[in-house]
């Protein structure tokens, strides 16, 4: 490497991200225990065409390289656009832009149409052909999940993401280089700030620029090795509850340290507004109690939606 800034350091990449490979049908175990330990795995053999993944990320890059006000005509993200450094409706800022969609509903407004240029319904069938390939995926790992849990039906989650109902979010970041500003010297300006993900599972697939990290425990931050070939699952706040707590919903944040920039898309996978979120049965052992006060969806929603980015947000449903 030829960096010649004198206060860069280079990033140490965290070896011990489990490695799950899809097409093998023994990963199960692997799978259960990613989610035990860490929250958070890497998939490969995912079975994802690439040339989908490349659509939307050549799609997402030509539109944050229009100029502002054009994509402002998107925004604001409330909660569903574009939106530039704010993150959420609470005061949190981030060194990054991004697009955010429902999935169900149809989040393609004329507000949305009306930024991508002559051609937005490209725009639209690169979104539906990557979120249907993702939304396929998850589902196969969420019921490798169940099979590794040996509870039945193995469809008990990934039921949640086919309903109809199903509220799930889809996310586009782009992570501006930060070379040339001074903060650099701190070598550690935030681009997305810690958190944990409120929804069932994320699947996230980035470039090859780093900044990915994950939390091991108080204050452990490890950065992830970006690989831009495989798809990085994270565990969310309702599978834990619904696992009452054997899975680890994983702290995680974004760092700006990079000399190029990161884009990232996530799929967030979540349950009907109406679903009550509550440990599953056959997951209790004799006399086990749930962790967790009964809540639905929609009420953890509104309280998220209440919350600071870094705060923890299971807390306040937590039995005392
Ligand atoms: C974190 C995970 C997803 O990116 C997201 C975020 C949402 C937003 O950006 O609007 C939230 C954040 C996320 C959790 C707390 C609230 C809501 C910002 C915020 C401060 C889309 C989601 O579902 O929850």
């Amino acid at each position: 490497m030829s960096f010649t800034m004198r206060n860069y350091r280079p990033t140490t990449f965290f070896s011990g991200i489990p490695i799950i490979d899809l097409s093998k049908p023994d990963s199960k175990r692997a799978l259960v225990k990613a989610c035990e330990e860490l929250g958070f795995f890497k998939v490969v053999n995912h079975g994802v065409p690439m040339e989908f993944i490349s659509r939307l990320e050549s799609k997402a890059l030509s539109f944050f390289s229009l100029p502002l006000s054009e994509k402002e005509k998107a925004g604001p993200p409330n909660p569903f656009g574009y939106g530039n450094k704010s993150i959420g409706p609470n005061g949190d800022v981030g060194w990054l832009e991004y697009l955010l969609f429902t999935i169900n509903q149809d989040s393609f407004s004329q507000r949305f149409l009306s930024v991508f240029g002559h051609n937005p319904e490209e725009f639209r069938s690169a979104l539906n052909d990557y979120i249907s390939a993702v939304k396929k995926m998850a589902c196969e790992i969420l019921e490798m999940m169940a099979d590794g849990l040996r509870i039945q039906p193995r469809n008990v989650f990934s039921k949640l993401l086919m309903d109809e109902q199903s509220d799930s979010v889809f996310r586009l970041n782009h992570y501006p280089p930060i070379a040339g500003i001074q903060t650099l010297n701190s070598n550690n300006m935030i681009g997305f700030g810690e958190h944990t993900d409120p929804q069932i599972i994320s699947v996230l697939r980035s470039n090859n620029t780093s900044g990915l990290q994950i939390s091991l425990g108080e204050n452990n931050w490890v950065s992830v090795p970006p690989d831009q070939n495989s798809f990085f699952i994270n565990v969310g706040d309702s599978l834990q509850v619904m696992t009452n707590g054997r899975f680890k919903s994983v702290r995680h944040r974004v760092l700006a340290n990079s000399m190029r920039s990161r884009v990232s898309m996530i799929y967030f996978g979540g349950p009907p507004l109406s679903e009550k979120i509550a440990p599953l049965p056959p997951l209790m052992k004799e006399k086990e109690e749930s962790l967790y006060k009964e809540f639905t969806w929609f009420e953890y929603k509104r309280s998220a939606y209440n919350s600071r980015l870094a705060d923890n947000r299971l807390h306040h449903f937590e039995k005392v």
